[in-house]
């Protein structure tokens, strides 16, 4: 197939701009809405990568900086139309923050503002604490998790981290709207992605037990069938207490603290009471608590091989917020651990840094942002900073290796793919913040380019955002609530070289990473959607639009 692949949405009228070709070419021009040429130019052989497979041309238009409506033409074959503003993502924000409030659980939704993609409340009933003859406990909200409707204490947290961190460093993020109901506060109401996020944070505040220890979850015994939320009446369970999720609660509540003491002065102090209260289970109780599922069940398991990182987050986070020299302490203990672990460890989860992961097992990246907002000269300070910095040269060197200018290796399409990129473009947008160099903006716009349809499928990987959208997510509600399109704003874990679904299976074996995706509503492995993948978008679009 001959493909003219662009960002299917748009550009900034400053960013560069480009299309990627997967055919032999040499001339390209682009049109605009009335069928006028307004640029032409000639194309740049880049050559074959092993993360597409193709041999690919491209065509840097950059300096179009007019606002319009255009399509790239080479030879008989037409892009999809995009855009030129400075607006040109406000929709994808509004949308890709909505989905928080969509996923809402409990009494969460109301008709006024989901309109057509209401659901009844849901997941009301009291849980049972599994393998323990106690009562019954309400741990009722926050937002399902995925195209499941579990609830998990890690990666909820991790996803609040990625917003309010984002919150933190661009606080553009506090005028973005997208009509949610309002939450007064101190001062009048707080912005909306403050309600979201306390949507949240209010269920995580539920999920900690009298001893300051988290569950790990709170899910049906299996995953339910396709049926709405508030169909899925099963028995609900919470799966014992983790010092994952009690290390990365104590984490978040600390970071939210910061945020929510300038607007609701004794909401910020319950959550920091409740931040000391996990850290002082993790401080009596040092050794790993990890967690994997209970025999026979199944839903998401969420497993991390080590603790470190996320007790190394509970300490940044803690001495961020109450500049106690015993936090920093601890943090250096647990930085010496990790780097242990990290060196005896070859098959570790990740690439690059341990210092700069943000992901939902590997989270010391966040403990270093609150380094870095704490700002006193430390050697922990030094290290934040220079992992930034060591992390952004490497996957600027990863980015010179294909055509689409992405820091994505052939091991990176694992699972949620499209979160390894979304991380990676976090890490360029604080090594941008920390010193701005033009490179580090040129891949995160390649990153968004691809994220929105410049790309070996030629999709856009968030729904309602481009011509060729993709538009079967496997999540329960819209797969069975008989509307056409899917809510706007999810991003799709996108393509997964591992084909860990039946669907997914059906492709063949030597499909280029670039290529193991089908927007098929059975293929979890390649196409669900979860909070935390939609979460580092909103953080990148809010360094972007800074
Ligand atoms: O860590 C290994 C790495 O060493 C190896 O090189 C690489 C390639 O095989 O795999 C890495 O492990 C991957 C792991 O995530 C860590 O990233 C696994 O292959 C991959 O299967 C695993 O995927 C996770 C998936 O659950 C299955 O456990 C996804 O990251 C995670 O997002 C997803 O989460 C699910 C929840 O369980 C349930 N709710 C929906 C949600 C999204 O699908
Ligand atoms: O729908 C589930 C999805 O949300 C999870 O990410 C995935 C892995 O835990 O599991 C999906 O559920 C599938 C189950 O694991 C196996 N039978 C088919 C289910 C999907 O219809
Ligand atoms: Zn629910």
């Amino acid at each position: 197939m001959r493909n003219v692949l662009v960002n299917q949405v748009g550009f900034l009228p400053s960013s560069d701009k480009k299309a990627v070709m997967n055919f032999p070419c040499e001339n390209y021009k682009i049109v605009n809405d009335k069928n006028e040429t307004v640029y032409s130019g000639t194309t740049l052989h880049f050559g074959t990568d092993d993360i597409s497979g193709e041999d690919t041309y491209i065509a840097d238009f950059s300096p179009l900086n007019e606002p319009g409506k255009y399509t790239v033409v080479v030879d008989d074959v037409s892009s999809c139309n995009f855009f030129i503003s400075q607006d040109v993502y406000s929709k994808l924000m509004h949308d890709v923050c909505k989905c928080f409030y969509y996923l809402r659980c409990g009494e969460g939704l109301d008709k006024e503002h989901s309109g057509k993609y209401y659901h009844e409340p849901c997941h009301l009933t009291k849980a049972t604490v599994y393998g323990e003859d106690t009562a019954p406990v309400d741990v009722c909200g926050g937002w399902h998790d995925a195209g499941d409707y579990g609830r998990y204490s890690t990666a909820g947290a991790v996803a609040v981290a990625h917003l309010l961190y984002g919150v933190r460093l661009f606080n553009n993020l506090l005028d973005v709207k997208f009509d949610i109901p309002s939450v007064t506060c101190d001062h009048g109401v707080l912005p909306d992605i403050l309600a979201e996020t306390k949507v949240e944070l209010d269920f995580l505040m539920k999920m900690q037990k009298d001893d300051g220890s988290v569950w790990h979850k709170v899910t049906t015994f299996n995953h339910a069938p396709f049926i709405m939320p508030e169909e899925d009446k099963e028995e609900l369970f919470l799966f014992p207490a983790s010092s994952l999720a009690t290390a990365d609660i104590a984490a978040v509540f600390a970071l939210a603290y910061t945020v929510y003491k300038d607007y609701d002065a004794s909401y910020a102090n319950i959550l920091l009471e409740k931040s000391f209260k996990a850290y002082s289970w993790l401080e009596k109780n040092p050794a790993p608590l990890l967690f994997s599922n209970a025999t026979g069940s199944n839903t998401g398991e969420y497993p991390e091989p080590e603790d470190f990182s996320n007790r190394f987050w509970a300490a940044c986070a803690l001495y961020e917020a109450t500049g106690e020299k015993k936090y920093y302490a601890d943090a250096v203990d647990f930085k010496e651990s990790l780097e242990d672990y990290d060196s005896d460890n070859s098959d570790k989860g990740y690439q690059g840094n341990v210092f700069t992961c943000f992901g939902w097992g590997d989270v010391a990246g966040l403990g270093s942002l609150s380094l870095i907002l704490k700002g006193d000269a430390s050697d922990l300070l030094t290290l934040a900073e220079e992992s930034f910095e060591e992390e952004a040269d490497r996957l600027y060197y990863i980015s010179t290796a294909n055509g689409f200018g992405l820091p994505m290796a052939k091991e990176d399409f694992i699972w949620g793919s499209n979160m390894e990129l979304l991380k990676y473009m976090m890490i360029l947008t604080v090594a941008n913040k920390l010193s701005p160099e033009e490179k580090y903006l040129q891949i995160i716009t390649a990153g968004l380019d691809y994220l929105l349809g410049c790309n070996s499928m030629d999709v856009s990987y968030v729904t309602g955002s481009g011509e060729k959208a993709f538009k079967n997510p496997h999540l329960r509600p819209t797969a069975v609530d008989d509307i056409e399109e899917p809510w706007p704003g999810l991003v799709s874990g996108g393509p997964n070289t591992g084909l860990q679904d039946e669907q997914a299976q059906t492709l063949p074996k030597d499909t280029p990473p670039m290529k193991c995706y089908i927007d098929h509503v059975d293929c979890y492995s390649l196409n669900e959607i979860t909070i935390y993948w939609n979460s580092p978008l909103v953080f990148t679009l809010a360094g972007l639009l800074a």
